[in-house]
């Protein structure tokens, strides 16, 4: 029996680590410290925001999940067929693998910043879709330049869901539409999932499960930053919190410090007071209208929208307004 795994082309653009350096050192230096939620995702993170995906509390992967599985025929009619799905951030690639059994694709190029996690994916992906063309590369989301080389030629859809806009700051967002919207061209297409503004207890629950699994994902942030840049945090004298700020539409999640301390990272040294917080992700939640202004701004127009009954959230195609046309707004 042929047991050997089949790894498809994989592209490795991943940040160098002295990127994570100075990214790292200049987000502590900050008032109030700030760290990237893209730190939150090395291999035992992916695998821990996988865990969170299942939790009973989590809402938005099995809606999101649910509205794909119940509209798949639909959304791919507008889609098409023969298109070369791009999706950034595709982590575990669970929910392209649910879109591929509708959508006679020709080619699907997840990418991620964890390399291994998707390099994996991918592989399972090409074992299932033997037809398919599978190519994966590690990078960041924003990086539309470096996929352009390497993507197989075909019109072009990105596929991204999970309501990972919703980590970007608004005016990050407008600037990752206006790059999809340029990357996919005048016939092409971004399918996304975006999360939905509701009551505020059910985002609480969300952000701060009963299992403490949301809590490890956050703290293995201090890990991960020990173990890369020779940091010295003590784990257990930070502590997870997660809010929903209703003024800014966003949960944010922070890391307190339970007491003043002095923490030694990349060979510098930062102090805490008690309490003292770094703010490592904001999720931004938008309604319908809110993101059809934003996508709007961004040169696309709405092509459809699905919700679930509940209006916890929401999956869009948009297509770029004309070809060639910019931004506005
Ligand atoms: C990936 N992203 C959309 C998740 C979110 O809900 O903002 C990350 C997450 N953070 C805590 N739980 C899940």
């Amino acid at each position: 029996m042929n047991t050997a795994v089949f790894y498809p082309r994989f592209f490795d653009a991943g940040p160098e680590p002295m990127h994570l350096r100075e990214e790292v050192v200049d987000g502590l230096a900050r008032r109030p410290k700030r760290l990237s939620p893209k730190l939150l995702y090395d291999a035992r993170g992916s695998a821990l925001f996988d865990t969170i995906c299942e939790l009973p509390e989590y809402y938005p992967t099995r809606t999101e999940t649910a509205i794909l599985q119940d509209n798949a025929a639909d959304i791919a009619g507008l889609i098409g067929e023969e298109c070369v799905l791009i999706e950034p951030g595709a982590g575990s690639c669970h929910k392209a693998e649910l879109l591929l059994c509708h959508l006679p694709a020709a080619a699907y190029v997840p990418t991620d910043i964890c390399g291994d996690h998707v390099r994996e994916a991918a592989s399972r992906l090409a074992t299932r879709f033997p037809r398919l063309e599978v190519a994966s590369a590690c990078a960041d989301f924003s990086q539309f330049e470096v996929l352009s080389s390497f993507v197989p030629s075909g019109r072009r859809v990105v596929f991204f869901p999970g309501s990972t806009i919703g980590n970007f700051e608004p005016h990050e967002a407008k600037r990752f539409l206006v790059d999809a919207a340029s990357f996919v061209g005048a016939d092409g297409g971004l399918l996304i999932g975006v999360d939905l503004k509701k009551e505020p207890e059910r985002l609480r629950a969300a952000y701060n499960d009963a299992r403490g699994i949301t809590a490890e994902f956050n703290l293995n942030l201090l890990t991960r930053l020990n173990r890369e840049l020779q940091g010295d945090f003590d784990v257990n004298r930070f502590r997870h919190q997660a809010f929903y700020e209703m003024g800014k539409g966003r949960v944010e999640m922070h890391l307190i410090s339970e007491a003043a301390q002095e923490v030694s990272i990349a060979g510098l040294r930062f102090r805490f007071v008690p309490g003292e917080t770094i703010h490592t992700e904001n999720s931004y939640k938008y309604t319908i209208q809110e993101f059809h202004r934003l996508a709007g701004s961004a040169g696309f127009v709405p092509g459809g929208v699905w919700t679930d009954r509940q209006r916890l959230f929401s999956v869009h195609y948009l297509t770029p307004r004309i070809a060639g046309a910019g931004p506005s707004g």
